[in-house]
């Protein structure tokens, strides 16, 4: 199955050419991957408004009854075009196919059918309320759609996030434009085919593709057309965001960065904390938002800990997508391998022991133009340090010892991010414990990432505004209104 190797953009319905094109380009090998057709701000506004004649249409009059079952045939159809999915996803990012097929693309069709069964199941608010005359009062809220939403996604997880906003932007009949990132073009795209074979109306879903800052992002969130905005990304492209809405002071839900802590007690089952931990530190080459890159230590663990995951680190195998035997994909760019070097350098200025990683690998002249990385692990450092502080997205940990509890809580709660935490014990009182006392979004106790889709997902600080998942999602993506009527 070859993935499409044009990424056009889909604007009321249909597939248009931008006024330029720019290459993307493989993460396995460097070689031009997709050509993506940028859209202007005449698109980016022709997007808005079809979006806005779709919700004046016939759409803006749908049932949650309609559109749950439009949402259920989404899905359906993601299902039987699964493999051109993962071509797409596994070309534009370089991830293991076994990864993108058991999390990415399945998670896509899960994220339209859990949607469709939240909104059929929930409703609004009414009160009887009682009047000092001995009269009463009904009041009940109707919910409205926010209006036309524009979708801004990362790379990361390009798919997955993208319907994780577009599926219950939909189940509350809303109208998106949807920005994928530059280096992740072809799945969302590929949802376009999709909409139209569900019977989705045209104009509900419209993509435009392109850059931020002067190109159809930037055009985007500050259309005068759009209603409100989700995104997920950077931390300080969320405030350029919020910036850019500020004037026509429009809603925003963000999911941003983070620089997730693990807390692993001494009496932890040894095994299965490293094996969780090498999934949470290395799972997509480091980049999830949730991963962990700071792992604080029980002292009396810490060698044994130490040893376990290097050994871990060992057994990763980076290689071609289509391998089964490899287990971690290249990093997205080159640029952002840039960066995640920077840090590695970093870590070695700031004082920090490297245990494993710290550079390039060579895996043979195939792969030579990719933007390979090794996963690295470092001792040494602590909480003072940039690379203990700074997001780097990428397969790295600092290993840190703590003598008690609440040093551990302390050391975990040191951050400006606050997006997820993972806490690692035998003790379940102290895991509910330390759980809770974690300043984040999510905290997870002798797990990492395992998802129930109805529970609030999101972040404090830096990490974010909002939560998303099951009824949470529908707070942003809906407008009620009270009707108070005097019985
Ligand atoms: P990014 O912020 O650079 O880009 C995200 C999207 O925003 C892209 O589509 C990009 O083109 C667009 N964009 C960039 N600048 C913009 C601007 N000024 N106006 C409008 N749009 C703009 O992020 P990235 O590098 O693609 O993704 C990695 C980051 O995303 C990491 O920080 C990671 O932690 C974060 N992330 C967070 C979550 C979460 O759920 N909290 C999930 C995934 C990724
Ligand atoms: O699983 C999800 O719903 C979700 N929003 C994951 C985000 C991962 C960040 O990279």
């Amino acid at each position: 199955m070859t993935a499409p190797t044009e990424a056009l953009n889909h604007v009321g319905g249909k597939f248009v050419t931008g006024l330029s094109t720019f290459d993307k380009a493989s993460p396995v090998d460097g070689r031009p991957a997709v050509t993506v057709h940028e859209a202007g701000p005449e698109l980016v506004d022709a997007a808005v408004t079809a979006a806005r004649k779709a919700l004046n249409g016939s759409w803006g009059s749908s049932t949650v009854s309609e559109r749950t079952a439009l949402l259920r045939r989404v899905a359906d159809r993601i299902e039987a075009r699964f493999d051109e999915f993962v071509a797409a996803e596994v070309r534009d990012t370089g991830k293991p196919e076994t990864l993108v097929r058991e999390l990415d693309v399945a998670r896509a069709a899960m994220n339209f059918r859990s949607f469709a069964d939240t909104v059929a199941a929930t409703g609004m608010d009414s009160f009887l309320t009682d009047l000092t005359d001995g009269r009463q009062a009904l009041n009940y809220a109707v919910a409205k759609p926010l209006g036309v939403v524009a979708v801004i996604v990362p790379w990361n997880l390009p798919l997955l996030l993208l319907t994780w906003k577009v599926a219950p932007a939909l189940a509350c009949g809303n109208a998106v434009v949807v920005k994928p990132s530059e280096e992740t073009p072809s799945t969302a795209t590929l949802l376009a085919e999709v909409m139209a074979e569900a019977g989705v109306p045209d104009g509900v879903y419209n993509v435009v593709h392109g850059f931020g800052p002067g190109s159809a992002g930037e055009a985007l969130t500050t259309h005068p057309g759009v209603d409100g905005v989700t995104f997920t990304g950077e931390s300080a492209t969320g405030s350029a965001i919020m910036r850019a809405v500020a004037p026509r002071v429009r809603p925003v839900s963000f999911e941003l960065g983070g620089k997730n802590a693990a807390v692993v007690f001494a009496d932890t089952d040894l095994d299965r904390t490293v094996a969780g931990l090498s999934r949470s530190v290395f799972l997509n080459t480091g980049q999830v938002c949730l991963s962990t890159e700071r792992v604080y230590v029980e002292r009396p663990l810490f060698d044994d800990l130490a040893a376990g995951l290097v050994e871990a680190a060992g057994k990763l195998r980076l290689g071609r997508p289509d391998d089964p035997a490899t287990t971690t994909g290249p990093l997205i760019s080159h640029k952002h391998r840039e960066k995640v070097r920077s840090y590695l350098d970093l870590a070695v200025e700031e004082g920090a022991t490297v245990l494993t990683g710290g550079g390039v690998p060579d895996l043979g002249p195939g792969l030579a133009g990719g933007s390979w990385i090794e996963p690295t692990l470092w001792t040494g450092v602590d909480n003072t340090a940039r690379v203990v502080r700074e997001e780097v997205f990428g397969p790295v940990a600092a290993l840190i010892p703590f003598d008690s509890e609440e040093e551990a809580v302390r050391l975990a709660n040191d951050t400006d991010y606050g997006l997820a935490a993972a806490v690692w014990t035998q003790n379940l009182e102290r895991g509910h414990r330390v759980a809770q006392a974690m300043r984040v979004g999510m905290s997870w106790v002798n797990t990492w990432y395992l998802r129930d889709l109805r529970s609030p997902f999101g972040g404090a600080g830096l990490s974010g505004i909002g939560r998303e998942g099951g009824r949470h999602s529908l707070h942003f993506y809906t407008q009620p209104t009270n009707v108070c009527v005097q019985l």
